[in-house]
């Protein structure tokens, strides 16, 4: 029992040692050992990053799955070995369902490369996915340039765009496929070299990066549209992007001094451009051409209330709209990432939603939710109505940084967080949408054995099945069969609830061959995977643990500590001093004190390494310490300790 105490407070204080030694000075939070992420014993090559989540009313939060594209390599990030995945792949694209456990990963089919807005689209009345694929090295069926990507509800690429209807490759801002699914509104930038004139600076030509947008059929890949900022009358003095404004042409650099980041119709066809670095919105006419109005800015065409203001805004998207009003929804970064003004102040990002009078010309915050942890988003983000009426539909806001998502219903409660569990990946715009995946690929499964007794006899041998299916949403549970038996049918073992991104199942004895079925909640057969052998031990061998837990503690734990003196020993030292004696006793009692001491110190390493630990045993699932009443807290920093348990959080694991 001691012995065993002590092993254990000088292992961990070894393991301790060890990890602080080993640890990247570039990741002091420790994450390089990729326990911020999901492991799966089916798919080594996905590893999601995992989820804490928070539910303040979870019977207030909508259906619907969340689209994500995690990444880490935008410069919004600490450098930290230049990109900061893990091997293998979380950067991609990527479905978790409304507790935050993966349906879907990308990562390792897409290489790793960058994708920002996945979400689906409705296409020729077929449900499709969509993301920019950033460029990146061109291998096997993947460009090495920039593409938009269409899967189909198998996962299958049903379509890929290459270029903007200029021949250009596509911009990562925006790709709106428009209702009815025929075009889309797709941005660009292009070199405006020579041609502008800074008013008010010194009258030297610059070399500018103008913006601009089409309509691009995505039939034929033309353009029904086309617009160009600068000759439509944006002008340079609307810029509040100080950085690069007084380059001398030539040097090679260029002033950004509009940067497009978001773009939306309404019904009457006219477009609203969202330019970030005038942190204005301009309504642009369909038939002419022609800026209809200015939203924000230098020069806004609106009286604006209190709140409506914004600064380095983005997804702007029109909610709304009749004769006399508009509704917008809008993130306002309200915080920059390069210092590009600093005489700016910065504040907390907001999701607004603005009504405008398109009559009397007054801009009024209809609804405006700051970012739950006050905090700044730099760059990305979005806004999604989920309903139909913007001015009582939920919510779904996306913070980018960390992947941090919020909720909040038609009364303006915020209902629901997420964020992942480190500060590696950040998210360009998330979405909660319906979705129903039925992938043509098979689903996985490995079986491994494991003993639970040091007896040879097979009876004391378990095998598990671990099972996944990337991307099957409709899958309810998994029965399991053993097939080895040559003669006569499968034998079927269980059934269980399938829970997660993968589930395990243990039953006694050995499985040597085996395969799980998938059904779904009415029952009907939706796919089996192949059969799978049972994986032998790493030495290759179907064996037994040499040592169990029991057989550990009789041997050691029963025994003798310290070895009687022998009969004869005994009586030859007959008259061995007392003193002797008790030094004796003090040398055990000091030695006793000091692993004890060892012991003490190394559960308590233990336990303060294993504290961040549990939750990441839970699968991606934690509990976020919250106040609901007070919005204005980092609540959501691990370190606060703040937990609570009042506000429903639903431990997903529970999940039948
Ligand atoms: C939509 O369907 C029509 C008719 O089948 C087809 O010609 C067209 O390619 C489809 N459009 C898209 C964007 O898939
Ligand atoms: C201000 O906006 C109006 C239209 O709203 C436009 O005609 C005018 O040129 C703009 N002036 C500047 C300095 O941007
Ligand atoms: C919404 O905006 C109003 C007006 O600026 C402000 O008083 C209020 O604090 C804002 N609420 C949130 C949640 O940001
Ligand atoms: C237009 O929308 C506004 C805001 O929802 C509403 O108050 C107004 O009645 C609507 N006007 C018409 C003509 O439908
Ligand atoms: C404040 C801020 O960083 N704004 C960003 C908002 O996100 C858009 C999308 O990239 C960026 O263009 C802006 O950089």
């Amino acid at each position: 029992m001691r012995p065993a105490t002590s092993l254990t407070g000088l292992t961990a204080i070894a393991c301790w040692v060890a990890q602080t030694l080993t640890r990247s000075v570039g990741d002091p939070q420790g994450w390089e050992d990729g326990s911020d992420l999901e492991h799966f014993v089916t798919r080594p090559d996905l590893t999601a990053p995992r989820y804490m989540v928070a539910k303040h009313h979870p019977e207030a939060i909508g259906d619907g799955y969340w689209f994500v594209a995690p990444y880490s390599s935008l410069y919004d990030q600490p450098g930290f070995n230049g990109r900061r995945e893990h091997v293998t792949g979380q950067t991609g694209p990527h479905i978790y369902d409304g507790d935050g456990n993966l349906v879907w990963s990308g990562a390792s089919r897409y290489y790793n490369r960058d994708v920002f807005a996945f979400h689906p689209v409705h296409i020729n009345a077929t449900h499709q996915l969509t993301f920019h694929l950033a460029a990146g090295e061109a291998t096997d069926g993947l460009p090495g340039h920039s593409a938009q990507v269409f899967l189909d509800s198998s996962y299958e690429q049903v379509g890929r765009v290459d270029a903007n209807a200029r021949g250009d490759p596509i911009d990562f801002h925006v790709f709106n496929v428009l209702p009815g699914g025929q075009r889309a509104l797709v941005n660009y930038d292009f070199w405006a070299e020579g041609k502008a004139t800074y008013p008010g600076g010194d009258g030297q030509e610059r070399p500018i990066l103008n913006a601009g947008f089409e309509e691009t059929d995505l039939q034929t890949g033309e353009a029904v549209y086309a617009w160009d900022a600068y000759e439509a009358g944006v002008e340079l003095a609307e810029s509040y992007d100080a950085l690069n404004r007084d380059l001398v042409a030539g040097i090679g650099d260029y002033w950004d001094y509009i940067h497009l980041n978001s773009l939306d119709k309404d019904s009457d066809g006219d477009y609203y451009v969202s330019a970030r670095h005038t942190s204005t919105v301009y309504k642009v006419s369909w038939l002419d051409k022609r800026i209809i109005w200015r939203l924000g800015g230098h020069n806004s065409s609106f009286s604006m209330a209190d709140g409506v203001g914004f600064h380095w805004q983005h997804h702007v998207r029109v909610r709304a709209h009749n004769a006399t009003h508009t509704m917008l929804s809008i993130f306002d970064n309200a915080s920059e990432d390069q210092s590009r003004n600093p005489a700016i102040a910065e504040s907390p990002s907001v999701a607004k939603v603005i009504l405008l009078d398109t009559v009397y010309m007054t801009a009024t915050l209809l609804r405006n939710h700051t970012r739950p942890d006050r905090g700044y988003s730099r760059k990305l983000g979005s806004v999604q109505q989920i309903g139909y009426d913007v001015a009582s539909s939920s919510l779904f806001v996306d913070w980018a940084q960390q992947g941090y998502i919020s909720e909040y219903d038609s009364d303006d409660r915020l209902v629901l967080e997420a964020k992942f569990v480190s500060d590696r990946m950040s998210s360009y715009r998330a979405f909660k949408l319906p979705w129903v995946g039925k992938p043509t690929s098979k689903p996985q499964c490995k079986i491994l054995s494991t003993a639970f007794s040091d007896s040879v006899d097979s009876s004391q041998l378990a095998s598990t099945f671990y099972i996944s299916w990337n991307g099957a949403t409709e899958v309810a549970t998994w029965t399991f069969y053993r097939s080895e038996s040559s003669s006569g049918p499968p034998e079927k073992l269980g059934t269980v609830v399938k829970t997660g991104f993968e589930t395990s199942w243990v039953t006694p004895g050995v499985v040597l061959d085996g395969y799980p079925e998938a059904h779904d909640r009415e029952g009907n057969l939706l796919g089996v995977s192949d059969t799978a052998s049972l994986l032998p031990f790493a030495n290759g061998v179907f064996q037994q643990l040499s040592q169990t837990p029991s057989t550990l503690s009789t041997s050691i734990g029963a025994g003798p500590l310290f070895k009687q003196p022998a009969e004869g020993e005994s009586k030859s030292g007959g008259e061995k001093p007392v003193l002797s004696r008790w030094s004796q006793k003090l040398t055990i009692s000091v030695a006793f004190g000091a692993i004890y001491a060892l012991a003490v110190f190394g559960l308590y390493a233990l336990v303060q390494r294993l504290a961040p630990l549990s939750s990441r045993w839970r699968k991606g699932y934690k509990l976020l310490p919250v106040s609901p009443a007070s919005e204005h807290e980092d609540h959501l920093l691990e370190t606060s300790g703040r937990q609570s348990a009042t506000f429903g959080l639903v431990d997903r694991r529970g999940a039948t």
